[in-house]
């Protein structure tokens, strides 16, 4: 058993004792590295500033104080890069995982200072600067050990000349991108370089020197060596993410009781299985418990009529046969419709939703997990996912349809609107004629949707790009209606569109309603979407910065619907903590 932890001060007589111990390490392990820097440590960390870059202090140690190996490491929060001066392990922890798990502490830590970057320094594992066969051994099994981390040796460049006249082993500058997949920009690297060896090498490199090898940085962007050790690096790793920053995940656990057995009805229970399935492989998320929330929050956007309609005639239905409304009016002055099931069509717009005998279970479930996902972001989360079905984003005040009963995403959104400035941005393939209707006269919450064109789509009666707003609502609505057939580079276009008029609007609190129908294959959609796009999506839209909810709508094709689903969500999550 061993634990991490993160030395900040030197006054406890467990960290005096960690230190200490680490200092020994230093003193056995590293020839050139003089007693008196050893001697700096704790005044390192008790005045980081002295020393230009904010020191912090890794140690591994077991339960008794025993320590295992540390990292000393320090972030340069200007350039927006890590640089882990030191990391070792105690002579008899060797092979035990604690080095990989130092160094993946500090990857995280980088990660969550936001940088890009991670830089530090190792001896050469090339026979010519290594003469003697047992260092050339562990020379090259160090390297190896950081290409399996994901790091390489920058090439092309003076940096491995040796520093000393008396002293001629080469130091690669090693470089780690901590999965930002950002090329080293030249410049940028150069004042990186400059920072690194003015701190490191103060006494014993001239300035001259220091700019000869700044100079020598002309490739860009700055070239890694390839991988020579491993085959492939092993695919993405999701780093271990500390709690505060995990995406709150709030699951409509019940849904399951809503379940349609028409066979070509898409919107059945699997969907939220096939994605639970997927997010769960990760430690991206916090699961939370749903709680319950009054009715007056859905009061709030539906009509009082059609709520009870629905309600009364749902848990009225003891077969298990749907009822499908059949007969529409197309007058609504035909007066208050009755509480029976001949009348569902007054509330309805397409003959696609069924009340089921569990429907209203179902739909009010999602609307208490959708509120519960919103009250973590009112309450400070970043990002919150309310993985639910049945969608809500087609039910508008006072009617139903397109698979949906109640609207999630809009009961969040008026809810959020009470503290708070909120714009919704619905990403389902079909138009989001629910938020659309609920918020059309209102100019608190702006509502906007890209989907297909209704010319050619459901629900063909709204989505226009002529429908902007009524009232002082008027320019808070809008339309972002696209072909057929479209992929993920026309789509990204329609998001950046969209973010223009989020930004001019300043939301505090953004409300995504992720339909995956956009993916390609979907069988009620058109478009071409894969994993990659929607990560893009993510990167876009996680790069604004507001604390942003997300409420599941459509997507029916369960092959990919949980890689994409994952896909978009890690997508936000890089675009706000990695940029
Ligand atoms: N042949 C959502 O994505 N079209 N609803 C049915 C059947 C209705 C989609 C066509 C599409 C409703 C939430
Ligand atoms: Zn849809």
């Amino acid at each position: 058993m061993f634990r991490i932890r993160c030395i900040h001060d030197t006054l406890l007589p467990v960290n005096k004792r960690a230190i200490e111990q680490v200092q020994q390490i230093i003193q056995q392990q590293f020839s050139d590295i003089t007693d008196s820097k050893i001697r700096e440590i704790p005044e390192k960390l008790l005045n980081p500033m002295k020393f230009d870059f904010r020191s912090v202090l890794f140690v591994c140690d077991d339960r008794k104080g025993q320590v295992k190996g540390f990292a000393l490491f320090s972030a340069e929060p200007t350039l927006r890069f890590g640089f882990l001066d030191l990391i070792a392990l105690s002579s008899n922890t060797k092979g035990s995982g604690v080095g990989a798990a130092l160094y993946q502490r500090i990857q995280e830590e980088c990660v969550s200072l936001g940088f890009d970057w991670l830089f530090f320094e190792c001896m050469s594992d090339l026979p010519e600067d290594s003469p003697d066969n047992n260092i050339l051994k562990e020379n090259r099994a160090r390297m190896r050990f950081y290409e399996r981390m994901g790091a390489r040796p920058v090439v092309g460049t003076l940096y491995q000349r040796p520093r000393k006249a008396n002293y001629d082993n080469a130091y690669f500058l090693m470089a780690d991108d901590l999965d930002s997949g950002h090329p080293l920009d030249k410049n940028r690297t150069r004042k990186v370089v400059q920072a690194i060896l003015r701190r490191k090498y103060k006494k014993t490199m001239a300035d001259k020197h220091i700019n000869e090898v700044v100079n020598s940085f002309t490739d860009d962007p700055v070239q890694l060596r390839p991988y020579s050790y491993i085959k492939n690096r092993k695919p993405h790793v999701y780093p271990s993410i500390p709690r505060d920053k995990k995406i709150v995940l709030c699951v409509t656990d019940g849904h399951a009781i809503h379940h349609i057995k028409n066979h070509d009805y898409a919107e059945q229970p699997v969907r939220v299985s096939a994605i639970l399935d997927e997010l769960e492989k990760t430690d991206m998320f916090d699961r939370m418990p749903r709680k319950h929330f009054s009715d007056k929050y859905i009061l709030a956007v539906h009509d009082k009529r059609f709520v009870n309609y629905f309600k009364e005639v749902a848990l009225s239905i003891d077969s298990d046969t749907p009822l499908f409304p059949d007969v529409f009016p197309i007058r609504k002055n035909v007066g208050t419709p009755k509480n029976i099931p001949s009348h569902a069509g007054y509330y309805c717009i397409d003959i696609y939703s069924p009340i089921y005998r569990n429907a209203y279970l179902a739909a009010r479930e999602a609307v208490d997990a959708t509120l519960t996902a919103a009250k973590s972001i009112a309450d400070g989360s970043q990002f919150a996912y309310a993985l639910v079905r049945p969608p809500g984003h087609h039910a508008s005040h006072d009617s139903f349809g397109g698979y949906c009963y109640f609207n999630s995403t809009a009961i969040a959104a008026q809810f959020l609107s009470i503290y708070s400035k909120v714009a919704i941005l619905d990403l389902d393939y079909h138009h989001g004629n629910g938020q659309e209707d609920i918020f059309y006269q209102r100019d608190d919450v702006l509502t906007i949707s890209i989907h297909a064109d209704p010319t050619f789509e459901y629900p063909y009666f709204s989505g226009y790009k002529e429908d902007v707003g009524d009232k002082v609502g008027s320019g808070y609505n809008l339309n972002i209606p696209l072909k057929k057939g479209i992929g993920g580079a026309e789509h990204l276009r329609a998001i950046n569109r969209a973010i223009k008029k989020i930004r001019s609007f300043k939301p505090d609190v953004l409300v995504i309603a992720l339909g995956l129908d956009t993916a390609q294959n979907d069988p009620s959609g058109s478009w071409n979407l894969v994993a990659d796009d929607f990560h893009n999506n993510g990167l876009v839209l996680g790069g604004l910065r507001y604390p942003t909810l997300i409420v599941q709508e459509g997507g029916y094709d369960c092959s990919v619907l949980g890689k994409n689903a994952l896909a978009f969500l890690s997508g936000l999550w890089n675009g706000f903590y990695k940029h």
